[in-house]
């Protein structure tokens, strides 16, 4: 007998009940990755205290030996086993000594002039005015700990994209679609009538075991329902993942973690939720609960004032506390497209794509000088060593070539540039790099006084696509004051900047006709920047950033401090209070917000191109330069756009 108070419940929809919600078509987007599928699963996997695990692998030290790795006087990484002493990355080096005497503090390889390679030296701290950090050693641990998730993945089924020195993104919805389909032979036959928006069969009831995975809890209301696909989909996934980082562990001997999730905002904020060594998987039943007790700041893409905006705009903190706010006050208050997508982000949709396209783009040396550099004998000393460091690091490139060579400095607040074709034909080693950086200097002292120099920086760029396919994966990283050199070139007023798709097309251009670009090129007058190139310099970025969320959408306020830090002689950081007690630390901290940025606007944009935010665009997307008033305080970059700033502003 039917329930008078459920007329409507009939067999038939008992029959639906017993079907899953996920239909034929979901099953057929998770082979293809689509960004949009519900089944998808993306893991994010990010090495624990990773430069601190380099050095104990490289000096064979036991696993529960407490070390950090130092630069100059700071500590930019810190073991686990130090970290249980109160040792952390903002202790000086003699505080941590106290707090625990035994640890051991590796300071990074340095760059010296004169040796023609960088080294680990004993004295490497007492000379920062002579030294440059070299992160080689690190770049060298992260391709392989890369090359070796490649290889444990299935070559046909993977999409693997590098997040950071220390980081990867996997889409592992082919895989997982694959395992599927030879476990669940119910699967494999093609949907009723040909019905791609059929429902599939409910997966059988069976306990799945999550093994050691930390499972976040699901959402109350979902407690009761039974798995459904999505969440066998995500166990597969965490299988995998397991899998690789048992690979890592065993033929590597480092420790990562993972978060597991249907994309990248869930599964990065997943890989930092339990470390170190362990894995977190965030069921979509989960997301909720999940997302909740996080500060809003915290979501990839509210850092800065855009986050400031949304939770001072609505007199919130966290997300529980938003997620009340309706679509359409959101709407009301942010506009259109930006209150969508804030409304999805913090119910955790997140389409953009795990993008396998790893190959580098350009390739940067720096240093920043304080005090500032007077003569040509030093600004000719640093160049040899960058000549050094990018000869090197180009070695690993396997046969791509750079087009072009550009030489930055910095002078009277301002970053300049000039820019110089590499002629093809030659052997491109250390010595032509040299010879060709000294000549643009010459071009540069020619033009104009250099003097004080507060930082140089030379770069190669333009590179031939390569014919090996994803061959230079990982050699490539922005340090902090090569950031900088970045964030100050994207200041410069001489830098027009393109958007992606112009630049690219202008850098098709600039190959083809390189026969007629026989003269140095003047960027700051020329308009001729290679927008694209900053852009990809950024990559690699969030080797500075900590395991927070990747944050982002940058804006005026940032701007301003950052301009601010760059001058600033007291010991506390103008961006977010935290004090030291060496100028150095400082600067290098300022350093890693700079570099943060460049990476987080990189991210954003790339994310602009799905979920654009109104206020996160000054332009339509294919729109010409920003003007400094056009991108200004609280404007936001479109797409292959890098923010300008004009003098003391
Ligand atoms: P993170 O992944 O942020 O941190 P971590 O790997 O040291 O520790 P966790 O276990 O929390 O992930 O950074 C990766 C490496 O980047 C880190 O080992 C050192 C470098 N780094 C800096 O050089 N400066 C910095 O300020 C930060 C945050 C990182
Ligand atoms: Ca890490
Ligand atoms: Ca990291």
């Amino acid at each position: 007998m039917s329930s008078p108070q459920f007329p409507e419940s009939s067999p038939v929809t008992d029959t639906s009940s017993r079907k899953s919600q996920f239909t034929y078509r979901h099953l057929c987007q998770l082979a293809s990755f689509a960004p949009s599928c519900p089944l998808r699963v993306v893991a994010h996997i990010d090495l624990d205290a990773f430069y601190a695990q380099c050095e104990m692998v490289r000096l064979g030290i036991p696993e529960d030996q407490p070390l950090a790795v130092q630069q100059w006087q700071n500590l930019i990484a810190v073991n686990y086993p130090a970290r249980g002493f109160g040792v952390g990355r903002h202790c000086t080096i003699t505080d941590a000594k106290k707090l625990c005497p035994n640890l051991v503090a590796q300071h990074v390889a340095t760059w010296r002039e004169g040796d023609d390679k960088w080294a680990y030296r004993e004295d490497a701290a007492a000379n920062v005015a002579s030294d440059k950090v070299s992160l080689d050693p690190y770049r060298l641990q992260s391709r392989k700990i890369l090359q070796l998730i490649k290889e444990t993945l299935p070559s046909n089924l993977q999409r693997v994209e590098k997040a950071s020195i220390d980081e990867v993104f996997c889409d592992l919805s082919a895989q997982v679609h694959s395992i599927l389909l030879e476990r669940f032979p119910e699967l494999r036959s093609p949907p009723p009538h040909g019905d791609l928006t059929g429902r599939l069969p409910r997966p059988p009831v069976v306990a799945l075991n999550w093994m050691a995975d930390a499972l976040v809890d699901l959402d109350e209301h979902a407690e009761s329902q039974d798995p459904d696909w999505d969440d066998v989909a995500i166990l597969i996934g965490s299988e995998i993942i397991r899998d690789v980082r048992g690979q890592i562990r065993e033929e590597l001997r480092y420790a990562c973690s993972a978060g597991i999730a249907n994309n990248k905002l869930l599964s990065k904020l997943g890989s930092a939720y339990k470390k170190p060594n362990q894995q977190t998987v965030i069921r979509s039943r989960a997301i909720q609960h999940f997302l909740s007790d996080f500060k809003i700041t915290k979501i990839r893409n509210f850092g800065g004032k855009f986050g400031d905006n949304v939770t001072s705009t609505f007199g919130v903190d966290t997300v529980r506390e938003l997620l009340p706010v309706t679509l359409d006050q959101m709407k009301l208050k942010l506009g259109d497209d930006t209150g969508t997508w804030v409304y999805n982000t913090i119910r955790g949709v997140d389409h953009s794509e795990v993008s396998s396209r790893t190959q580098i783009k350009s390739m940067l040396s720096a240093k920043s000088f304080r005090p500032a550099i007077h003569t040509v004998e030093q600004a000719t000393r640093w160049l040899r060593i960058f000549a050094a460091d990018i000869s090197s690091r180009l070695g690993e490139e396997n046969r791509r070539r750079p087009r072009t060579i550009n030489l930055h400095y910095r002078h009277d607040g301002q970053m300049k540039s000039r820019q110089a074709p590499i002629a093809q034909g030659k052997a491109l080693n250390e010595q032509l790099l040299f010879d060709l950086s000294r000549t643009l200097l010459n071009q540069i002292l020619s033009e104009g006084n250099v003097w004080p120099c507060m930082n140089l920086s030379l770069s190669v760029g333009g590179f031939e696509d390569s014919v090996v396919g994803n061959m230079g994966i990982g050699g490539f990283l922005v340090k902090g004051e090569e950031a900088q050199a970045l964030r100050s070139s994207a200041k410069d007023p001489g830098f027009p900047i393109l958007p992606g798709r112009q630049a690219a097309k202008r850098r098709r251009l600039d190959g083809a006709g390189e026969g007629i670009h026989r003269f140095f090129i003047r960027h700051n007058t020329t308009n001729d920047h290679n927008a694209s190139e900053t852009e990809d310099n950024a990559k690699g970025l969030e080797d500075l950033v900590p395991g927070d969320p990747v944050t982002g959408l940058r804006n005026g306020n940032e701007e301003k401090n950052e301009a601010d830090g760059a001058s600033s002689e007291s010991s506390e950081c103008s961006r977010c209070g935290a004090s030291f007690d060496w100028p150095q630390s400082l600067q290098s901290h300022q350093d890693w917000h700079l570099a943060k940025d460049l990476h987080d606007e990189e991210r954003g944009q790339s994310r602009a191109t799905i979920h654009p935010p109104a206020s996160a665009r000054s332009k339509g997307p294919s729109g010409p330069a920003p003007s400094s008033k056009r991108a200004g305080r609280g404007g936001k970059m479109e797409h292959g756009q890098r923010k300008l700033t004009f003098g003391g502003s």
